[in-house]
């Protein structure tokens, strides 16, 4: 008997061709869920979306496979293909933001603060020993019913010197002495220039303190800065004599100092008369801390005050003197050489 049954060689080739694409397919998506699902950074999901999804990844390789199938079958595969890739691509999607958001989350674990944490201490700064010794020089003043006044320190003669009944040819105003700029500019050497401008525009009773950097051509050494810090005083009033100005010396020197042995000694400066250089007894030893002295009339006419009518007393001191007694500083630059190890003692 001869075997009717007809035995088609193609349809055998294509049917093997097409059971093992959807083998293939099928490995290829059970192979790639599980990775995905154990992938342990988003590294490794780049990683798997090229070596499964990528021009050259399995899927393409597979699909390049699709040429020994007939034309008809090809749609069927290709729909398949897309299926698994789309249905990839959502499990790679969401397989990386569940791990972004895992980092995310160990991110903040690590960047919790532990507010019951003990202090490591704070780094703030501190005030420098000469600022806070202008400060309480200040203060004390304020408390004897003084205002603060302040002007520039780039002065012109007229205030520094002319105002202040400050002669031609008076040392100071050498050029040895004193910083001249261009023109009749100067960095003031005094802070008396503020009490100056100042009665120019408040007309008396007056009583102001005046604290403020000042420039002298000194050169260094461990009691002389060209640059140092100064605090005047000035009393305008009617009535005003040196029994005003001695009371008033002698409570902020107590202040300050304490109970301290205090003496006047004459002395001169132009723009006051009678003059006084005052000295503290410090341990043991008479020191000179401050220049005082009645406003000589000359001034207060410049300013356009009847001396019959208006007087006054001013002083000035040095507050790195005051700074280097209180703290017992040997050397003046100690003060300006910005010594952390130094200053932080404040
Ligand atoms: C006006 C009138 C008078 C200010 C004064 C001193 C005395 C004085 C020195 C102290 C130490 C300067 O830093 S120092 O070298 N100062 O001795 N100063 S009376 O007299 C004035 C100020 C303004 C209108």
């Amino acid at each position: 008997m001869v075997c009717s049954r007809n035995f088609d060689v193609n349809a055998v080739d294509v049917t093997s061709s097409l059971n093992q694409l959807n083998e293939n397919l099928a490995q290829l998506e059970k192979e790639a869920e599980l990775e995905i699902a154990s992938a342990q950074d988003p590294k490794s999901i780049e990683k798997l979306r090229v070596a499964f999804l990528g021009k050259k990844g399995r899927l393409s390789l597979i699909l390049g496979g699709m040429g020994n199938l007939p034309s008809k079958e090809r749609p069927l595969i290709g729909q398949r293909a897309n299926l698994i890739k789309n249905k990839l691509q959502q499990l790679l999607s969401d397989r990386l933001n569940d791990l972004k958001a895992e980092l995310l989350q160990d991110l903040l674990l690590k960047e919790t603060i532990d507010v019951t944490a003990p202090s490591i201490g704070s780094f703030a700064g501190n005030r420098h020993p000469l600022i806070k010794t202008t400060e309480d020089i200040v203060d004390l003043f304020c408390g004897l019913g003084y205002s603060v006044a302040e002007g520039p320190e780039v002065e012109n003669d007229h205030y520094n010197f002319s105002a202040l009944n400050i002669p031609q040819d008076h040392p100071a105003r050498d050029m040895q002495d004193t910083f001249y700029l261009d023109g009749d500019l100067l960095l003031r050497t005094h802070t008396s220039p503020v009490q100056i401008r100042h009665l120019e525009q408040n007309h008396p009773p007056v009583r102001i303190v005046a604290p403020g950097r000042v420039y002298r051509r000194d050169s260094v050494d461990a009691t002389h800065s060209p640059v140092f810090h100064q605090v005047e005083l000035l009393a305008i009033d009617q009535g005003l004599d040196f029994s005003h100005l001695r009371g008033t010396v002698m409570a902020f020197l107590k202040a300050f100092f304490g109970d301290l042995p205090v003496r006047f000694r004459a002395s001169y400066f132009p723009f006051t008369e009678p003059s006084a250089e005052v000295d503290v007894k410090w341990r043991g030893r008479w020191l000179e801390v401050m220049g005082c002295g009645m406003v000589d009339p000359a001034v207060l006419e410049g300013l356009g005050l009847d001396p019959d009518v208006w007087s006054g007393f001013a002083a000035g001191l040095g507050v790195e003197r005051f700074c280097m007694v209180r703290h017992g500083i040997d050397d003046i630059r100690r003060l300006y050489t910005s010594d952390l190890r130094f200053l932080e003692q404040f």
